[in-house]
This record gives C-alpha cells, sequence and structure tokens, in this order.
C-alpha cells in the first residue's frame, strides 16, 4: 500500500511539473492578418491578437517581417474629427490578459515595405516578447480597407 501511495505522490508530481511548464510562457498569438498594400505604398497595416493565458504579465518589445524594413506600433486616437497617430515603444500583456491591435485603434505599421502585400497571399511576423522570446506569425493578407480578420469574413473570395 505505501508503495502505491508513493508512486502515486511521484506521479502527481511529475504532473504538476509539465504544467509549471507550459505555463512559463502562457503567450499565444491568434488571428495574425494585414492588409492588402495600394499600389506603389510602402507602408502596410499588419494585426494580430495576443493572449497571455501565462501567470504573468508579458510585454511585447518588438516585431520584425522579412517583408518590411521596420515594424512600430502605432496608438491612433480622434481628436475632433482628426486622426492622430502616435508611436508606442511597447504593449502590455498583462497575465490572463489579451491585447488585439484592430484598423482605428492600436496598430502595426509596416515600413518599407520590400514587396506589395497582395490580397490572398500572406506575410511572416516575429513577435518579440519580453518572457516569451520570438512568437512566429503567419498574416493573411485581406482587402486595401479590410477592417478584420480576411480568415474570419463570411463569403471570403477565397
Ligand atoms: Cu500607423
Amino acid at each position: 500500500m505505501k508503495s502505491i501511495i508513493a508512486a502515486l505522490v511521484f506521479a502527481i508530481g511529475t504532473l504538476t511539473v509539465a504544467v509549471a511548464a507550459a505555463d512559463s510562457s502562457g503567450i499565444t498569438v491568434e488571428h495574425a492578418w494585414a492588409r492588402a498594400s495600394p499600389k506603389g505604398a510602402v507602408t502596410g497595416g499588419a494585426y494580430v491578437t495576443i493572449i497571455n493565458n501565462g501567470s504573468s504579465d508579458d510585454r511585447l518589445l518588438g516585431v520584425s517581417s522579412p517583408a518590411a524594413e521596420r515594424i512600430q506600433f502605432h496608438s491612433e486616437t480622434n481628436d475632433n474629427g482628426i486622426a492622430k497617430m502616435v508611436q508606442l515603444q511597447t504593449i502590455d500583456v498583462p497575465a490572463g490578459g489579451s491585447f488585439t491591435f484592430k484598423p482605428g485603434g492600436t496598430h502595426m505599421m509596416m515600413t518599407g515595405l520590400k514587396q506589395p502585400l497582395r490580397e490572398g497571399e500572406s506575410v511572416q511576423l516575429l513577435l518579440r516578447f519580453e518572457k516569451a522570446g520570438t512568437v512566429e506569425a503567419t498574416a493573411r493578407i485581406g482587402k486595401i480597407a479590410a477592417m478584420s480578420d480576411p480568415g474570419n469574413q463570411a463569403g471570403s473570395a477565397n
């Protein structure tokens, strides 16, 4: 009987360790998408939802892509009908919380595009977090003025 209890305690101990390891980075990136760039444009908008199911706060430090020279975070505010963009250095993603980049709100601005962003194609994003490290996401490219993830639109042309 004693040996069975010992085995059980050992099994539970192992399980706890496994859960703790998975919990150390609870960051997932969902709904990565971008807007098609108009002809000749050198900038483009990219959007993701970051979910933090971990037990500690994390912070998005930067994003890069092989398709752009750099990616900035811009928050957009409406000041008496005039849209203003302010650059943010980092994005906080609290434990148990999430952050959504979206058109008209905080967005990722790809600058120095190396190739046009074409609807129906995709672009790689590398998100660098303070604790979770680098998380890769594939952004689907939607229409020029798309307002949401093209993968989520009913009646998508794809
Ligand atoms: Cu912007």
